[in-house]
């Protein structure tokens, strides 16, 4: 019998690849997959992460876990997804496009050695914008930024990985027949790796300047880039040495005691909650608070939060996830239970609010006018109450309402994640609007 558990990580649920036919970027994820199956790694162990390009396309075709962020900073998602989780193999995935606007990042990683692999998908171009120049773009090759041929001389990825202090760095193409097994090795060295694929971009470099496979490596041969091993030096990395100089607890930074769970729960299933407010209601902040009194009774527990780049205006919404078993993503499709707070709050959400099924419950502040919508609409005076114990208390009493109500853990578990976070003062009037929060459900709205 095969001890082969996995036989690809990838999925053909949304389709093959997208890629333009002749695009580099498909044998390098070929080959990822043939090294993910190498190694046979638990796909809830492994993230991929993408940086927006082409090559940012690709995270949705596997089977382990994915996050697709901004422009550049696929390698900031990638330490703090390792720094989190020590344990999880995280690999990047970059354009060269990507690795110039997030270079000092490049930069960073190296010089900590946070042990994340950085594979770039180097193809001398911008391809998802339509061919513009980018860092490593050769002298005299033509793009669309740089018709006449580009002035500028091309970065040498590698040669500025090791410089900063990259443990391990390979040099590679899309042709190599080895390039899985490359890929295999780079996942499993403890530091920071980094493997740059050159690659041809089918649709404009290629297109602009006649480049074929053996266009490539005589491009390579001309710049004296060496392929190959270019850097294997192991030495400490940094995630393990953070824990550990965490854990000998040298910091002088008050550590909070860890939650450990000693209340029950109704909760069956995984529960999505939205509580939508505003900018300086202390939406974000409560809604942890009420996690934390979650996780005190046994509940796992995500939060996203959404708000303006501004300070004190605006909306300010949150996303918690609660649920009895392990949370695997943390988006929420049909929430369960709606707060509304605000008028700020009410504004963002609203689209959301129109589709809510009939089996939402949604708690309101009295005074809002709300859209059309099937979820079973709860009225409560929360501003009025929350001016009454303190005006930063609001979301104290909202979430308190919806908590007594709903029954999921004990009041008191949430209380217990208020004094546990803040100061007797600060804690004292939460704790007061989360009780006026109870009364007004038990009282019925
Ligand atoms: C901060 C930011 N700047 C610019 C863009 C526009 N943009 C989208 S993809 C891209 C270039 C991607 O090139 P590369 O990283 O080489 O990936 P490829 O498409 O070649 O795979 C740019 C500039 C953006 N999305 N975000
Ligand atoms: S534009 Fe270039 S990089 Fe993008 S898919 Fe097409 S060939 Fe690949
Ligand atoms: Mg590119």
């Amino acid at each position: 019998m095969s001890t082969v558990k996995y036989k690809t990580y990838m999925t053909d649920a949304i389709g093959p690849l997208p890629f333009c036919p002749g695009c580099g970027h498909t044998p390098l994820i070929k080959a990822l997959d043939k090294a993910l199956v190498k190694l046979q790694l638990d796909p809830k162990e492994v993230v991929i992460v993408t940086d927006i390009g082409c090559i940012g396309l690709s995270c949705r075709y596997f089977i382990t876990n994915a996050f697709h962020g901004l422009h550049g900073r696929s390698i900031t998602y990638g330490c703090g997804l390792k720094l989190a989780r020590p344990e999880l193999k995280v690999i990047v995935l970059k354009g060269d496009g990507g690795c110039g606007i997030g270079g000092t990042h490049l930069l960073n990683v190296a010089r900590r050695n946070i042990g994340i692999t950085l594979i770039v998908g180097n193809n001398f171009n911008y391809g998802m914008t339509g061919g513009q120049h980018s860092v490593t773009t050769p002298t005299d090759g033509r793009t669309t930024t740089t018709p006449w041929g580009n002035v500028e001389g091309p970065m040498d990825l590698c040669a500025t990985a090791i410089a900063a202090g990259a443990p391990w760095v390979y040099r590679a193409t899309m042709f190599d027949k080895d390039l899985p097994d490359v890929i295999a090795t780079a996942i499993e060295q403890p530091g920071f790796a980094m493997l740059d694929v050159w690659e041809l971009c089918a649709a404009y470099y290629v297109a602009l300047n006649e480049l074929d496979k053996k266009e490539l490596f005589s491009l390579l041969d001309g710049l004296s880039f060496e392929r190959g091993l270019l850097a294997d030096k192991p030495r400490p990395e940094y995630s393990e040495r953070y824990w550990a100089a965490y854990k000998a607890g040298k910091s002088t930074v008050k550590k909070k005691p860890p939650i450990e769970p000693k209340y029950a729960n109704t909760v069956t299933k995984q529960t999505g909650i939205f509580i939508a407010g505003s900018a300086g209601q202390k939406i974000r902040s409560t809604a942890t608070l009420f996690a934390e009194g979650a996780m005190f009774a046994g509940l796992n527990a995500t939060q996203k939060d959404d708000y303006p780049i501004t300070v004190q205006t605006g909306h300010s919404v949150s996303e918690i996830i609660l649920s009895p078993e392990t949370i695997e993503y943390t988006g929420i499709n049909s929430p369960d239970l709606f707060v509304l707070i605000s008028e700020d709050g009410l504004k963002r959400v609203r689209s959301q609010v129109e589709k809510l099924p009939e089996t939402c419950i949604l708690y309101a502040e009295e005074k809002l006018q709300l859209p059309e919508t099937n979820a079973r609409v709860r009225r409560f005076p929360f501003s009025r109450i929350g001016r009454d114990v303190g005006r930063l208390s609001v979301a104290a009493t909202a979430l308190g309402t919806m908590l007594a109500d709903t029954r999921m853990f004990p009041v008191e578990a949430f209380a217990e994640a208020i004094r546990r976070s803040q100061s007797p003062a600060i804690a004292e009037i939460n704790v007061k609007a989360l009780s006026a929060g109870a009364e007004l459900a038990a009282k019925g709205g």
